[in-house]
């Protein structure tokens, strides 16, 4: 058997660097050429991280088009549909966005729903290239920061009213895709409460891109995410309807961690470039809200945090990346936060004997729930692996970040780019040349 292909370090930067490039159309880079032909919103953020220490200006440019798609009511969608581009299912003539919701803009398609607040963590990356840079560099980044900072404030703003209209210090979702974990098991008993109903008939594209069905999520599933656009739209996409029409709420506790993190690092950004002290003040209270909210959901043993499914009113507890949301936002008492990471560390999670790298599986191969080549099911993410390393480094574990980062880039140096890896053999499955992965390689070697 030929050896597998490994790239050195500056190879593979240069193939990452090169693949951004590609998948550029002008002001927005595609999620992946194929299979996502559009910008995503988490994806974007991730992508201007990758772009940051090739082009400040470029990676400018593409927080700028998304923000540019923001809704009047602060929300971030989580697409905005390139012009004139096909080949991805649901499209803006399904999401029907323009002609029904008052919020969003008119100027440009995309979807009416939200993705993770990642994008503060992408600024502080920017500038932190920036401060690298010269002088007219530097008025670039500090710029985007004059012109995009009541945007960026309105963003979370928008998240913690309108997504926490109990003041839970959880953010509430009323759909699978608004995760970025699609059809993980966290939402399993959420979804099987979604009875679809007449929906509009339609035809899937993502499997006439990836034909191997093993990979993708099942009609079923895709039935039930359609299912819960025709609700959003029979509630015209309006915030104050979605939690009276929608059959999925779910209160996810990693998009809520990442909330409370990203919250810290803007007010931080706040206080760096003498932002107003009321944004910075709001900031840092919801940054302790939903840490609050986090914490609340852990177990008392192991620290493992839970999501909460709001229309059945129970716990949801599954063994997947979600258990470790405490450690990014920080918080746990000493005894908690140790259990928790000898969990991370054991063979329920990175130190399973077969893992190919020692590395997150997005589901613990011990679960019953574990498929290793399915969605969100058991494979890798090298994105996710990304997010653990820079939160570590910033919670100061040093040892801990490296280790990710150093395992990550072992993983990546197939040079495939893929969007996730099946977690004993280390094949590359999904979308090929997904720009986020290259992105996190570029972060990683730049
Ligand atoms: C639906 C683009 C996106 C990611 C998500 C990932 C997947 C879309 C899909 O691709 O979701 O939004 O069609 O499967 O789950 O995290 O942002 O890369």
């Amino acid at each position: 058997m030929a050896p597998d292909p490994s790239f050195a370090p500056t190879q593979l930067a240069a193939r990452a660097a090169y693949l951004l490039r590609g998948n550029d159309l002008g002001v927005m880079t595609t999620a992946a050429p194929l299979l996502y032909p559009h910008m995503w919103s988490w994806d974007a953020a991730f992508v201007s991280i990758g772009l940051a220490p090739l082009s400040v200006e470029r990676a400018v440019v593409e927080l700028d088009t998304l923000l540019s798609a923001q809704w009047a009511n602060g929300m971030i969608p989580h697409i905005v549909f390139a012009s004139g581009v096909d080949g991805y299912f649901p499209g803006p003539a399904r999401w029907a966005t323009s002609a029904l919701a008052a919020d969003a803009p008119r100027n440009r398609h995309t979807s009416g729903i939200t993705q993770p607040p990642v994008h503060a963590i992408a600024v502080q990356r920017i500038l932190d290239n920036a401060r690298t840079r010269g002088r007219s560099t530097r008025a670039v980044a500090e710029a985007f920061l004059d012109r995009r900072w009541d945007d960026l404030v309105r963003w979370h703003r928008w998240l913690a009213e309108a997504r926490d209209q109990e003041g839970h210090g959880r953010i509430t979702l009323y759909h699978g895709w608004e995760s970025g974990m699609d059809n993980s098991p966290r939402w399993d008993s959420a979804y099987a409460n979604v009875i679809p109903g007449a929906v509009p008939e339609y035809q899937r594209e993502d499997n006439k891109i990836n034909t191997d069905a093993s990979q993708r999520p099942s009609d079923l599933e895709y039935d039930r995410y359609l299912w819960l656009l025709e609700e959003m739209k029979s509630a015209r996409y309006d915030d104050q309807l979605l939690p009276k029409v929608m059959s999925f709420a779910v209160e996810d506790v990693f998009v809520s961690a990442i909330f409370s993190v990203a919250c810290s690092v803007l007010a931080e950004i706040g206080e760096d470039y003498k932002r107003p002290h009321s944004d910075v003040r709001d900031l840092y209270g919801w940054a302790d809200r939903f840490r609050s909210g986090v914490l609340e959901t852990t177990d008392q043993r192991t620290g493992a945090a839970k999501d909460f499914d709001v229309k059945a009113d129970k716990w949801i507890a599954t063994e997947t990346v979600a258990q470790f949301s405490p450690l990014l936002c920080g918080g746990l008492p000493h005894d908690k936060e140790r259990s928790l990471l000898r969990l991370l560390d054991g063979p329920r999670f990175c130190g399973h004997p077969d893992l190919k790298y020692s590395l997150i599986p997005s589901t613990s191969p011990v679960s019953r729930d574990f498929r290793s080549r399915e969605y969100w099911r058991g494979p890798i993410w090298p994105v996710l692996t990304w997010l653990f390393s820079w939160a570590f480094a910033r919670r100061g574990w040093a040892e801990r970040s490296t280790s990710l980062r150093r395992e990550g880039l072992r993983q990546a140096s197939d040079g495939t780019f893929a969007e996730y890896y099946e977690p004993f053999t280390g094949e590359p499955l999904g979308s090929m040349q997904q720009s986020w992965t290259a992105a996190a390689v570029l972060d990683w070697l730049g």
